[in-house]
């Protein structure tokens, strides 16, 4: 990065020692992953430069041309990854691909049938500061007290109660197979619409290894950063032209200007690999590395919410340890281990200092580790949660950090 450093000197050294802090530290935040440099190069190309409102065929400005060929190769690819049917790849972000859908299906005051935001939901399906909540009526379904799992006919009494306009299946912090054939029947039977939030999981729909609910679900919406390895951004698929038209509108002109066309080319990179065949075996590692980790840690003696785990991500309750979640991810940063604290079902404390650590294994996996780095990595975790005020045994804690992630390089290789 020559010109940045002689431009911005003190811009160009934080971003330095953010590369290193992702080159020798241990990734467990379940909603990161480290994208190829094909994508970076995508992402931090001359496409910037370009305003190309509208969609290909139909923009508001001239040249953008090869711009179209690029939104389609994004869309082509994007349907073929998941075999939908109509697809807008504009959205900035996952959340605003759900508030198009929301905006776009929903009046002011109708009702949401989602994932209470405590039991593992996301903001944009109904917090009450988020559009979400500040616009719609929304009711949260809870996960069953007992097997912390989804309880579909405890779901289904709740929608024929409320009867929801619109049901959203989908998580940030769940870690068990989402059915979506039981939420489509659900929303049949009450006359709902049914949006899935597969942005955690995206990558193992993409590889087969968890049920899709494409054709299922009405709208179907994701992040294209987390599983899916891309850039940050969000898409938006679903069944009908008739929905599809109105999806268009509302992400543009509805809630968004000018496409950011970088992303979207790096989106289209992203698609690209997802499709090459040595991504399935990503995913599968992703699979097995979670069970390792999440095993190594039970048997030190955590209780892993819900008993474990069928996708890239746990939930360890740290009441088990007789800790709580801030001291926890502060102490595990330190050592070089970044993690996120997260509210388990049922938490007796507060959001901003909860009884849970969310791990995933997406990003290390992508480094090219294997079970027996989750097993260290285990023991270096259990290390400093057993001394999370031992200043010496962390320092400890990330030589052996940097030692391991260094054998797995990410862009320094
Ligand atoms: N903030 C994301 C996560 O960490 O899961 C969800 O959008």
């Amino acid at each position: 990065m020559s010109y940045l450093s002689s431009i911005d000197p003190e811009m160009a050294s934080l971003i330095d020692q953010e590369a290193i802090r992702q080159e020798e530290g241990l990734e467990l935040i379940a909603s990161e992953n480290y994208t190829s440099k094909a994508v970076m190069e995508a992402n931090g190309s001359v496409l910037t430069n370009k305003y190309a409102e509208g969609y290909p065929g139909r923009r508001y400005y001239e040249g953008c041309g090869l711009y179209d060929t690029m939104e389609d190769m994004a869309r082509n690819r994007l349907k073929e990854i998941f075999g939908a049917k109509f697809v807008n790849v504009q959205p900035h972000s996952g959340a605003q691909a759900n508030m198009a859908v929301e905006m776009a299906f929903l009046n002011a005051g109708d009702t949401i049938l989602s994932l209470d935001l405590d039991h593992g939901g996301h903001l944009s399906h109904g917090h009450k500061l988020n559009y979400s909540g500040r616009n719609f009526n929304i009711v949260g379904y809870k996960v069953n007290p007992d097997t912390e799992q989804l309880d579909y006919d405890a779901i289904a009494q709740l929608a024929r109660e409320c009867k929801p306009q619109l049901i959203i299946a989908g998580a940030s912090a769940y870690p068990r197979t989402i059915d979506f054939e039981k939420f489509g029947n659900i929303a049949k039977e009450v006359g709902a619409l049914l949006m899935a939030d597969i942005a955690h999981i995206a990558g193992l729909v993409a590889a087969g290894l968890h049920n899709s609910p494409i054709g299922i679900a009405d709208f179907v919406t994701s992040t294209t950063h987390k599983t899916l390895r891309g850039p940050r951004g969000g898409v938006i698929m679903c069944n009908t032209l008739e929905h599809h038209k109105k999806i268009n509108s509302l992400v543009f002109p509805g809630i968004q200007g000018g496409p950011l066309m970088h992303t979207i080319a790096a989106k289209a990179v992203a698609f690209k690999e997802v499709l090459d065949p040595s991504y399935k075996q990503y995913q599968k590692q992703v699979l097995l590395n979670c069970q390792a980790l999440l095993g190594a840690l039970k048997d030190k003696g955590y209780r892993i919410v819900s008993g474990g785990s069928d996708n890239h991500l746990f939930l360890l309750d740290l009441a088990s340890k007789g800790l709580q979640g801030k001291e926890a991810s502060h102490a595990l940063e330190e050592a070089g281990i970044t993690t996120n604290m997260n509210l388990i079902p049922y938490d007796k404390n507060p959001a901003m200092n909860p009884s849970g650590l969310r791990m995933g294994t997406p990003a290390l996996t992508t480094r090219g580790m294997k079970e027996p780095q989750m097993v260290k990595t285990a023991e270096l975790i259990d290390k400093v949660l057993n001394n999370i005020d031992n200043e010496d045994i962390i320092k400890e804690v990330k030589t052996e950090v940097i030692k391991l992630a260094k054998e797995f390089p990410l862009y320094n290789k």
